[in-house]
């Protein structure tokens, strides 16, 4: 048995609540080491790794690892929100009672670190000294090296974050135990993982995987889930799954601050780290904070809406990530800035990586080659297309490494938030902006979001899957009571943020080409709805939102044709007549849905009878 106090005093961790918490987690897991970890440990835990193999060499500076093969993606049916309130039950938050989950979870986790370590990892979900910080700071305590290693891209990692807390009690307790990947069950009726946040009691107990999106907890667990919880729980703020970035005008000098949320694969992190189109880049700068959490809140000084990004770094999808749809991210994992790749493809020979439309073909020498399962890709049989990398492969880098980055992401303050965007992935229907300024319109409007299901086998033809403000997987209590907690943060605001609706992936039925060329070109409408907010522009009132008029769009240099435009400019109503239906019974199972909700939904769903 570990003496954790010894690693503790060694570690100088000095809050007694927390050496409280590690010693009983010590005693249950009966782990043999105990050490207490800091972003100054990195470089020789990675030597550590490395040596172990837990991770390879993918150049200099630069490391790769691969994970159980079934152990690849976050899981919704194993992830539980578990309180003492049964009213805390969602239609989506896989709501248990606490008194069941706990002991469940001791039990799984109850010896099972006997001849290993137990790394603990204190940590910091906000930049130092924000508003929120008191509910930011955590305690990971993991049994696996590499979640050490991308706990300190991913949050700011040290003892200082915990030892002089206010209230010494307040940091979450967030324990992740590996398990015996080979032996639970994954997919079966006897699945032994459950990934659960006792959110009343700010605690996680995560067993069973050591991908990041299942291991990370500062990130989705905290950064999300429990965040969501205590900003509810404390009426003080919104913990979101947004990207947030910075659009600076060189030639007035200021700066418009735009965050939003996105269904999976509806290109949030590319458009986080979107560059100008060649054409604007003389006047505009976009800077990047963050590419998926953002905490909200109304900052009493000013009452204006501020947004911060908890994270530290970018636990990006590699799949599709190339110089054409995001070269940001391609540098912000250059060799020398520590990233870590998961589950791409790997030459040892060379230490390169390479994923699926990384180019536009697989390297064309395969000798040293390995899938991302470790197989030699000069073994395939012919005609074998499997995917070199997974499609849920993944690059770890921390923020700082982002090229533009902004210059006040550490900041404490956070940043006052203009506007609030969602955008799923629609083929028709959705243009390429419409703008929301009535505060129960956007909300509703988030609500509503969904991107569509991918095959038609999983929903009705035109049907969305709907992922409300992109927060389904992370919703830890009720979605009415989400609603009402919305509108009273945002509303609170003297000067509310403008809402907008984007989508990208508009195709012509005929021969499904996209009709607005998409990534840099991104930042034209946002720009419209920047210029829409100061009275600049007026726009076309639709019954679905302001969208803007041709001329309004800065539109030098972009590649489309006048159809398209019009295509990208216009709305369906008969389409939107039948979207209509389908959200009527989507927001109608949830319980304690606002009237002001409600309301909304019958003044769009008036307007566009009158338009008919
Ligand atoms: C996610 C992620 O799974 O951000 O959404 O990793
Ligand atoms: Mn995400």
């Amino acid at each position: 048995m570990a003496d954790p106090d010894k690693a503790m005093d060694d570690a100088g961790l000095t809050n007694p609540r927390v050496r409280d918490y590690v010693r009983h987690w010590a005693e249950v897991t009966g782990a043999d080491r105990i050490e207490v970890v800091s972003a100054a440990d990195d470089a020789r835990l990675i030597e550590e790794a490395l040596a172990a193999k837990e991770l390879e060499p993918a150049g200099i500076g630069r490391y790769y690892s691969r994970s159980y093969h079934k152990d690849t993606a976050r899981s919704e049916e194993r992830t539980i929100v578990a309180t003492n309130n049964p009213k805390d039950k969602g239609v989506y938050n896989n709501w248990r009672p606490a008194s069941e989950m706990r002991p469940l979870l001791e039990s799984k986790m109850r010896g099972a670190l006997v001849g290993k370590t137990m790394y603990v990892v204190p940590y910091l979900m906000a930049p130092p000294g924000n508003e929120l910080a008191p509910w930011a700071a955590g305690v990971e305590l993991t049994d696996t090296r590499t979640v050490v290693l991308h706990m300190i891209r991913m949050a700011r990692v040290g003892v200082e974050f915990v030892n002089d807390l206010d209230d010494p009690d307040s940091f979450v307790r967030a324990v992740h135990v590996t398990g015996e990947l080979e032996l639970l069950g994954h997919g079966t009726p006897d699945d032994q993982r459950y990934f659960v946040t006792v959110a009343d009691e700010r605690t996680i107990l995560h067993f069973g995987s050591s991908y990041g999106g299942n291991a990370l907890l500062g990130k989705i667990a905290h950064g999300l889930r429990q965040g969501a919880y205590d900003g509810w729980d404390s009426r003080r703020f919104l913990a979101e799954q947004y990207m947030l970035i910075g659009i600076h005008d060189k030639e007035t000098g200021e700066t418009y601050h735009i965050c939003g949320g996105f269904p999976s694969a509806s290109g949030k992190t590319n458009l986080a780290m979107m560059l100008p189109p060649d054409a604007l880049g003389d006047r505009y700068h976009v800077s990047f904070y963050g590419d998926d959490i953002a905490w909200l809140w109304v900052d009493e000084e000013s009452g204006r809406l501020y947004g911060m990004n908890p994270e530290y770094g970018v636990f990006g999808v590699a799949k599709d990530t190339n110089e054409t749809t995001n070269p940001t991210a391609l540098h912000s994992v250059d060799e020398g800035t520590g990233a870590i790749f998961t589950n791409v493809a790997y030459n040892p020979q060379t230490q390169e990586v390479w994923w699926e439309g990384r180019t536009p073909e697989p390297p064309a020498d395969v000798t040293g080659w390995l899938d991302w399962m470790g197989a030699p890709i000069a073994d395939r049989e012919p005609g074998d297309t499997s995917p070199w990398a997974h499609p849920n492969s993944r690059f770890t880098t921390t923020l700082d490494n982002v090229p533009n980055i902004a210059p006040d992401y550490n900041a404490a303050s956070g940043v006052p938030i203009d506007a609030i965007i969602f955008g799923g992935r629609t083929r028709d229907r959705e243009p390429l902006i419409r703008a929301i300024s009535d505060l129960a319109e956007g909300v509703y409007d988030g609500l509503t979001l969904g991107a569509e299901a991918t095959f038609a086998a999983e929903g009705v033809e035109g049907q969305l899957r709907y992922d409300p403000m992109s927060n389904r997987p992370f919703m830890a209590y009720g979605e009415g009571d989400y609603a009402r907690h919305y509108l009273d943060v945002v509303g609170a605001a003297k000067e509310l943020p403008i809402f907008a609706h984007v989508n990208w992936f508009q195709r012509d039925p005929e021969d499904g080409h996209f009709l607005w060329p998409g990534y840099r070109e991104n930042l034209r409408p946002l720009l419209w709805l920047i210029q829409l907010k100061k009275g600049e522009v007026t726009g076309r009132q639709t019954p679905v939102g302001i969208i803007p008029t041709k001329d309004e769009l800065l539109l030098d240099g972009v590649d489309i044709t006048p159809e398209d435009l019009e295509t990208i400019l216009s709305i369906d109503v008969d389409r939107w007549k039948q979207e209509i239906g389908f959200r009527e019974e989507h927001l109608a199972q949830f319980e304690r849905m606002p009237e002001e909700i409600w309301e909304a939904h019958r003044r769009v769903a008036a307007a566009l009878d009158a338009e008919a």
